[in-house]
């Protein structure tokens, strides 16, 4: 890794939706596409850079179809200019074969979980064959991955990813540490760094996100150490205490004054899509 006081602004990525958390309980959430398409486009205007999307079906259901995973990747690319981010990682219940099928709605990168996890009450599946499969994948459609860490252990996965299957496609190597999982790596700022200082030499940048009250430490410990942001209400349904997330824009808009304060603003899609070398599929 680069020392931190070389990284002179911020990625912001928005995780506006997730698989864990039903419209019922949290209308706020966006799940319709009409609804996905409005918050992308409100939160490229409050300072992201990158869109990680979950898609839900008519019902509200997470879902890996693939006509409407295409729809969502075709949607907020002809809305934006941020960089569009599938999960791979879907809904704990889904399938490993199908979770592999995401790539075939041609997003400019995908989430690549480096192992398996506790995850809540469930178990979140990452054999190391589906690593593999998905990662040779992602090299052959030129597809960015960003390797999602949710466990010290999973920084070493990586390590052996890259020994074995060489760099991604574009050449830069993009992490992203999820912290305050239950049962996973906890979301304080000692477990981040010790994850940090772990990271391979090819990794090129580093996020973070925090999960329920681990939000904000994770942000002001990122921000302070050269990581770059992943917000959104995937992740954290809060605003503050007592005050729920009314839309995904607001996380983006206090992540962004934040980062403005810490003099490391917001990157624009433009330098964001250079950094992490993505492929450019816009067609507008
Ligand atoms: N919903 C979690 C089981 C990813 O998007 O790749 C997995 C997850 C990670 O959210
Ligand atoms: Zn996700």
């Amino acid at each position: 890794m680069r020392p931190a006081r070389s990284v002179a602004s911020t990625l912001i990525t928005v995780a506006p939706t997730g698989a864990e958390s039903a419209k019922a309980d949290v209308p706020a959430l966006p799940t319709t596409p009409e609804e996905l398409v409005e918050t992308a486009v409100a939160c490229e205007r409050a300072g992201a850079a990158l869109i990680h999307i979950h898609v839900r079906d008519r019902e509200h259901r997470p879902t890996l179809d693939p006509v409407l995973l295409k729809e969502a990747v075709d949607g907020v690319r002809e809305a934006t200019d941020l960089v569009v981010q599938l999960s791979t990682g879907g809904a704990v219940t889904d399938p490993l074969d199908q979770r592999l099928t995401v790539l075939d709605a041609d997003p400019d990168s995908c989430s690549l979980t480096c192992g398996t996890t506790n995850f809540g009450d469930g178990v979140f599946l990452n054999p190391w064959g589906f690593m593999v499969d998905l990662y040779r994948q992602a090299q052959e459609r030129e597809v960015v991955p960003e390797f999602e860490l949710f466990e010290l252990g999973h920084v070493h996965a990586l390590r052996r990813l890259i020994d074995e299957c060489g760099l991604p496609y574009g050449g830069r190597v993009h992490v992203d540490f999820v912290t305050g999982v239950p049962g996973a790596m906890p979301g304080t700022p000692q477990a981040l760094l010790a994850g940090v200082a772990m990271l391979p030499p090819e990794v090129t940048s580093w996020s973070a996100t925090g999960i329920g009250r681990a939000h904000l430490p994770i942000v002001a410990a990122a921000l302070s150490s050269g990581g770059h942001l992943r917000v959104g209400m995937e992740d954290n349904l809060m605003y503050a205490r007592g005050r729920a997330v009314v839309h995904n824009s607001e996380l983006v808009a206090r992540a962004a004054e934040l980062a403005t304060l810490m003099q490391r603003p917001p990157m624009s899609t433009t330098e964001a899509r250079e950094a992490l070398a993505v492929k450019d599929r816009r067609t507008r």
